[in-house]
């Protein structure tokens, strides 16, 4: 009923707007902006009001996410999203929602992420993000604590060295998502990867022992970097813990100087609250992965190209 009574009202806001435009010739153009919007009413994007079958909610995951802080932001600035709300839980259920959206033909939209298995395993896409609120190219950088580099040359190096592919990425992302065990997927990763890993351990002496602690957040895109680095680091002879936490404290670990480090930092946009926050407490080793993406995902099934294209609650 809602779907009928939105087309009728689009239609008709159509309907005089032509009239308008009509009575006036060539006006100011003060109309343009809500003229091209009524033009959609007559194509694909408003068939279906996606916003109700979907409870106007998108499916976020972790709250200190920083692709869950855009989506409430894009919330907040785009009109179309009035009434609208992201829901927060974990990036695991967040992909069996997608999973289950996407075997029942339902319209979803999630807070997405590239390099991500489900690109390989679904087929999604972006919605285009006219007001650039969850920025354009991202990349994933390496921090450190300060004082890594003397007390702990090795594991400096080595971490300053590490650096892959999205490809790289996303073929251990798909082994875990297949049930493979993180550390067992990247041991294989390693094993069939020795030119890349030799460039990463280059100059790096073996070593006894030397504790080393890295914290990540149970994304699956650092949960498969994460323990890369770590089964590399073991190889060397460092004894390696791994430390799941939120995205903040995984930021004041490393700054705080109760950590060694992480290779988890989504810049310039993603996590560029926190990096401003601490950087003058922390090492920047810079970029280990380019061509990295956040934005509200969707499955290409649904007939809508933009968030403009969703409807607000009413
Ligand atoms: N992510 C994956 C993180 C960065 C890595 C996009 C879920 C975030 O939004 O903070």
């Amino acid at each position: 009923m809602f779907t009928f009574d939105w087309k009728r009202l689009s239609m008709a806001a159509g309907l005089s707007l032509t009239l308008i435009a009509a009575g006036c010739g060539s006006d100011d153009g003060n109309e343009s902006t809500s003229g091209s919007d009524s033009e959609g009413s007559s194509g694909a994007s408003e068939e279906v009001n996606y916003g109700e079958e979907m409870d106007y909610e998108i499916t976020g995951i972790e709250a200190g996410a920083g692709v869950v802080g855009a989506a409430q932001t894009a919330v907040e600035e785009y009109e179309n999203l009035a009434g609208w709300e992201v829901a927060t839980s974990s990036s695991g259920a967040m992909a069996t929602a997608l999973g289950e959206a996407i075997e029942n033909e339902e319209p979803i939209a999630v807070t997405g992420w590239t390099p991500h298995w489900k690109f390989a395993k679904y087929d999604l896409k972006y919605l285009e993000d006219p007001k650039g609120v969850f920025g354009g190219a991202e990349e994933i950088k390496t921090m450190v604590r300060q004082g890594l580099e003397d007390e702990k040359p090795n594991a400096y190096t080595l971490l300053d060295q590490f650096q892959w592919t999205a490809a790289d990425m996303e073929s251990v992302m798909l082994e875990i998502n297949g049930g493979a065990e993180p550390a067992e997927a990247a041991k294989a990763w390693i094993e069939e990867n020795q030119d890349k890993v030799s460039e990463w351990t280059n100059g790096v002496e073996d070593v006894d022992g030397t504790e080393v602690e890295l914290v990540y957040v149970n994304w699956d895109s650092e949960i498969a970097s994460t323990n890369v680095v770590a089964e590399v680091m073991k190889s060397k002879g460092f004894d390696v813990t791994i430390t799941p936490l939120d995205n903040g404290p995984m930021w004041e670990a490393v700054a705080e100087g109760e950590v060694t480090g992480m290779v988890a930092a989504w810049l310039p946009a993603t996590h560029g609250d926190l990096y401003e926050q601490h950087q003058d407490n922390l090492v920047d080793l810079g970029m280990n992965l380019e061509g990295a993406k956040v934005g509200l995902v969707v499955p290409s099934y649904m007939e809508v190209d933009s968030i403009e294209d969703l409807q607000p609650a009413e």
